[in-house]
């Protein structure tokens, strides 16, 4: 079975990285953290390198000793957690590629199988609750703070349990309460409290929010000068997509920021019954059903055009 093949590949590693997502979420940074700890009682030390994260996460424990780059370049054993494609590491998958062995974890029906060993879960909300059901079988006990990163990604990436959540998501928070984990604080801190660039590019994207189709369609953007006026990190965007999204009769929601290198990502969502990750395949990227993202070159007028018409064809 894949997990005790996933087991046996720890044991045998001495050094062992753990890497995620290109601008990381909560269910990212979160499952990154709980492995990290996880691998710690089975008396292993390894690297958890993520070159740039929100400052909304630093509620975390042990996140002060995520490190944004590493001396070692050969590692035994890489981990991708929360990563679709071998694409989106990016910046630092040389560290996945000259690992001795790979081992993809993630819970994106689009995943595109880049490790040696690939545990894949389309089903599961989050890569944080593949990891409890992982860690139980691997026999390592739910700690605290394990389970305080594992609910910050269930509660980040199901919006709250608003979606994709199932019946073990709840049943898992039942477990994880039961270690005198703080839902409530997680809630807050994870998902509703904004730090001051977040809010700044929140507020822009408001402003400047289109309703397209008689409202079907909502429509916004950040461009590279507001992330820099906020002086914003990355993920700082987070939640955006989603405004438009909670407005009555919007089926999409459009959502086009700017990120290194020239490049736009557009994160879109649905509501009910357009399947978003066709249109992210079809722009070079992918997601689920009703979350889906894509970077894309060109200006953001340009890549308003091609997405709009794309969805419109959904719709
Ligand atoms: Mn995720």
């Amino acid at each position: 079975m894949t997990l005790d093949t996933i087991l046996e590949e720890i044991k045998k590693a001495n050094k062992i990285v753990i890497l995620t997502h290109d601008g990381p979420d909560g269910d990212a940074i979160g499952s990154s953290i709980a492995f990290k700890l996880a691998l710690e009682s089975l008396g292993k030390n390894p690297d958890v390198i993520i070159p740039e994260y929100s400052k909304n996460f630093i509620f975390l424990p042990e996140i002060e000793n995520i490190k944004t780059t590493s001396n070692i370049e050969k590692y035994d054993l890489a981990i991708a957690l929360d990563c679709a494609d071998s694409k989106i590491l990016k910046g630092y998958e040389e560290y996945f590629e000259n690992a001795s062995k790979k081992i993809v974890i993630d819970h994106h029906g689009s995943n595109t199988m880049f490790g040696d060993i690939n545990f894949i879960n389309p089903v599961a909300p989050a890569c944080c609750q593949i990891l409890i059901g992982m860690f139980e079988y691997f026999e390592i006990e739910l700690t605290k703070e394990i389970g305080e990163c594992i609910m910050t990604g269930i509660i980040t990436d199901t919006g709250g349990f608003s979606h994709n959540t199932t019946y073990e998501t709840f049943e898992f928070a039942a477990e994880i309460m039961r270690l005198g984990v703080n839902i409530s604080e997680i809630f807050r801190k994870g998902l509703h409290v904004k730090n001051k660039a977040s809010f700044e590019l929140q507020k822009r994207a408001m402003n400047r929010i289109e309703f397209l189709e008689n409202g079907k369609i909502a429509f916004t953007y950040i461009t590279e000068k507001d992330l820099e006026e906020a002086n914003a990190m990355q993920g700082d965007h987070e939640g955006i997509v989603e405004i438009g999204r909670n407005v009555e009769n919007v089926e999409v929601s459009i959502f086009i920021h700017a990120t290194k290198n020239n490049c736009y990502k557009v994160s879109l969502r649905s509501q009910d019954y357009v399947d978003v990750s066709n249109i992210a395949i079809m722009l070079g990227g992918g997601g689920h059903q009703k979350a889906a993202a894509a970077t894309v070159k060109g200006t953001i007028e340009q890549i308003k055009e091609k997405v709009i018409t794309e969805v419109k064809k959904q719709l």
